[in-house]
């Protein structure tokens, strides 16, 4: 089929099991473990993704605005180091808000696919639509999945150089050895050609990275215990999320952000579907996300460990984050770092 009778949105839906099931073991196993946690995957539901739009817009939450400057300053050049043709492949992609920024840059000179991987669907299919409208050109390929599922997907997509987007930070919620790790299996699918953007939050005050997690208006709050009700709902529980507290805490030995929500009162927690009753300590805490900030040779060693090579980096004015050009280290050199 030529490209040309190619529909310009398809959806693939790539997810592995049964959601639910998967989403009741790891709640069981978290709230019945020694210290219990829960995985901060879990946060982005329709309302979880909801507040986390919410959360970009937060005066305290720089890194959205941060990784913006930079886009907006550096879209054009990064678009230069495209001459042709070109997939832009994203994870996590969210609202794609930043994305537009490089679209606009690529899109006038050649044809251009946009292939989001998000594991919210809904979110998925409405920024997919406002980006048609926005870019009559544009061809979409919206990839339903979680991060590893949406791997098997971007070995597909190779009739063209690709630029494949992480951004926001997502690489902060992954251990440095995870992100290593993750980062290699996206290497072990990436040409000479290929090139990855990479957005990374940097090691700061503390005052400044705990008020970005712990935000006046409450959001993150809100956002964290969004959680506790996506388990009312889903898995038949009865939290009451006014229960639980929100806290978040500068780690600096390990250089991350930890959220928790920390119980109020003794309490029980009846989760129905899963046949599970959970008993809270007045202060007992549920740790729900880790956000690891970087050093540039925290990023170096882990861009190392998973076989690329960091040709070259940008930084906002405030000097609070980065966003990184990353290439396999084989054949030609991108002209960014020329
Ligand atoms: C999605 N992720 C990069 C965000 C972060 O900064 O770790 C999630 C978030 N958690 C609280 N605020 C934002």
């Amino acid at each position: 089929m030529s490209s040309d009778s190619m529909p310009r949105f398809r959806l693939v839906e790539l997810t592995g099991g049964d959601p639910f099931a998967e989403f009741a073991i790891d709640v069981a196993a978290g709230l019945t473990a020694e210290s219990k946690h829960l995985s901060c995957r879990y946060f982005y539901d329709r309302e979880g993704s909801r507040l986390f739009e919410a959360i970009c817009e937060l005066p305290e939450y720089y890194l959205t605005r941060a990784e913006t400057e930079i886009l907006e300053r550096h879209a054009r050049e990064i678009a230069s180091l495209f001459p042709g043709d070109v997939t832009v492949i994203e994870l996590g992609s969210g609202n794609a808000v930043k994305t537009r920024l490089l679209l606009d840059a690529l899109l006038p000179r050649r044809r251009v696919r946009y292939v989001p991987i998000d594991i919210c669907r809904p979110v998925l299919e409405e920024s997919a639509a406002d980006l048609l409208q926005r870019f009559p050109p544009l061809e979409i390929v919206a990839v339903a999945a979680e991060y590893y599922e949406g791997l098997r997907h971007l070995r597909s997509e190779s009739d063209r150089p690709r630029l494949i987007l992480w951004l926001g930070s997502n690489i902060g919620n992954f251990t440095r050895e995870e992100a290593a790790v993750f980062l290699r299996r996206i290497r072990n699918t990436m040409t000479p050609a290929d090139r990855m953007l990479v957005g990374v939050d940097l090691r700061k005050d503390r005052a400044v990275l705990e008020a970005a997690y712990d935000d006046a208006a409450g959001v993150t709050a809100a956002f964290n215990r969004n959680l506790l009700a996506r388990i009312n709902h889903e898995l038949n529980g009865n939290f009451d999320p006014r229960a639980f507290r929100h806290r978040a805490i500068y780690n600096q030995d390990l250089g991350r952000i930890e959220m928790y929500l920390v119980s109020t009162r003794v309490q029980s927690v009846t989760i129905g579907r899963i046949g599970l009753t959970v008993r809270f300590a007045a202060g007992e805490t549920i740790h729900t996300e880790n956000s690891y900030k970087y050093t540039l040779a925290e990023i170096n060693a882990v861009a190392t460990a998973a076989g690329l090579q960091d040709q070259c980096f940008w930084q906002d004015a405030a000097g609070q984050f980065n966003l990184h050009l990353l290439a396999t280290g084989e054949g030609r050199a991108a002209r960014g770092e020329e």
